[in-house]
């Protein structure tokens, strides 16, 4: 028997829409976004915690290349979420197949949909909430969100495998055989794909201004726009958070650690040759601003405190407590003329937020490795 809503086509043609083919169209759009997100994600992780053979080899250029990686991936990781959503929209009848066991191996397979499912859910939920800064959950967000990529990864990789046979025969939009694809992709399925479309052109283009500085107008939802700031610049982690008060700057030293160890003043810093370099800060949360640095070249420094060409820097922050107080730069950076211990920003005195009296910036790095508050700097 067939019902029907009316007016309008009976169910059993909507039904069309949770078929292989539409979760081939949807699934292969998720794949690259995944994709991208698994890479840019990898990067970003060695980035931040090298393994000691790659610490001297990460390059330091394209100056702007973690802006770009860490821009995708923030960007594809919100465009996955409506693709997600109608994906699992288009394949959940398959919850209720009958018998819902038929042998060992469907249920492995089951269970790995499960996996694939649990991970890709638990990946977008939590790395859209790490944008906002916000951590309602008792475990450590980089971790574990390191982790569970490689369970996506894996079980994401077995389910293609084991749906190989359906994604070859729908991966063209022309059907096997003689349809057209007007045939083949009757009206609803057009209008499925042109709605997907247009929510992941929403989601993306009210975002992504939060690193596309040309999208900026568009930002909406953006939890740091970049147009606001002190300085022209977001503050992450303020002054006031990580109990930095001007009262500890007054009497500052910097500190340079080596074959021969000296401290300068703020004012025998400034009397040391100044360079201008115009380098972003890209934040792994996702947006990323350029701006204009003045400062000492920490390549200077060192070679001053008795470091070689080889030479690489730990850089220890007056702040008290936080994950980013102590940060290690590998020969790359530290060498590298844009790498600056900057004292101005576009153009003023740092400002106790940007990290006053002296912070790092250098080249193709993560947002958490430019350290504010800088007292130390260590010839490694
Ligand atoms: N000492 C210290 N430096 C730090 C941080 C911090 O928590 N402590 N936060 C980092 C992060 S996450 C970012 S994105 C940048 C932001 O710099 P801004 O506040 O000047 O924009 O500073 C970095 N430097
Ligand atoms: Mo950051």
């Amino acid at each position: 028997m067939r019902l029907t809503l009316s007016p309008g086509p009976p169910l059993t043609f909507r039904a069309r829409l949770h078929d292989a083919r539409t979760a081939t169209a949807i699934g292969r759009l998720l794949g690259v976004a995944m994709a991208v997100c698994f890479a840019t994600g990898v990067l970003s992780h060695w980035l931040q915690h090298p393994p000691g053979w790659l610490a001297d080899r990460l390059p330091s250029r394209p100056y702007w290349g973690y802006r770009l990686t860490q821009g995708l991936h923030v960007t594809c990781g919100i465009a996955a979420i409506p693709l997600l959503s109608v994906k699992l929209w288009a394949v959940y009848p398959r919850l209720f197949v009958r018998p819902p066991v038929r042998s060992l191996l469907h249920a492995l397979e089951r269970i790995s949909v499960a996996v694939l499912v649990a991970a890709g859910l638990f990946e977008l939920f939590t790395g859209l909430l790490n944008t906002f800064q916000w951590y309602p959950w008792p475990f450590a967000f980089v971790p574990v969100h390191y982790a569970v990529a490689w369970l996506l990864l894996g079980s994401l990789l077995l389910h293609v495998a084991v749906q190989w046979p359906k994604i070859r025969d729908h991966w063209t939009l022309r059907s096997p055989g003689t349809l057209t694809l007007a045939e083949a992709d009757g009206p609803d399925r057009r209008q499925l794909l042109l709605g997907v479309t247009a929510a992941v052109g929403a989601v993306t283009l009210t975002t992504a201004g939060q690193s596309v500085t040309a999208l900026g107008p568009l930002e909406l939802f953006g939890p740091r726009s970049p147009a606001h700031g002190v300085q022209g610049l977001p503050v992450n982690r303020t002054a006031a958070a990580a109990r930095v008060t001007r009262a500890s700057p007054a009497d500052w030293r910097l500190t340079v650690d080596g074959p021969r160890p000296f401290t300068l003043t703020l004012d025998e810093l400034r009397a040391m040759p100044q360079y201008d370099v115009t380098l972003p800060l890209a934040c792994v949360e996702g947006w990323s601003k350029s701006a204009h640095w003045t400062g000492v070249r920490v390549r200077d420094l060192l070679d001053r405190a008795g470091g070689g060409p080889r030479s690489r820097v730990r850089v220890v922050s007056l702040e008290a407590v936080g994950a980013y107080r102590v940060m290690e730069m590998g020969r790359l950076y530290a060498q590298d003329p844009l790498t600056l211990l900057a004292l101005r920003l576009n153009g003023e005195v740092l400002s106790l937020d940007h990290g006053y009296p002296a912070r790092i910036i250098a080249p193709n790095r993560p947002g958490v490795l430019q350290t504010k508050w800088v007292g130390r700097l260590e010839v490694v």
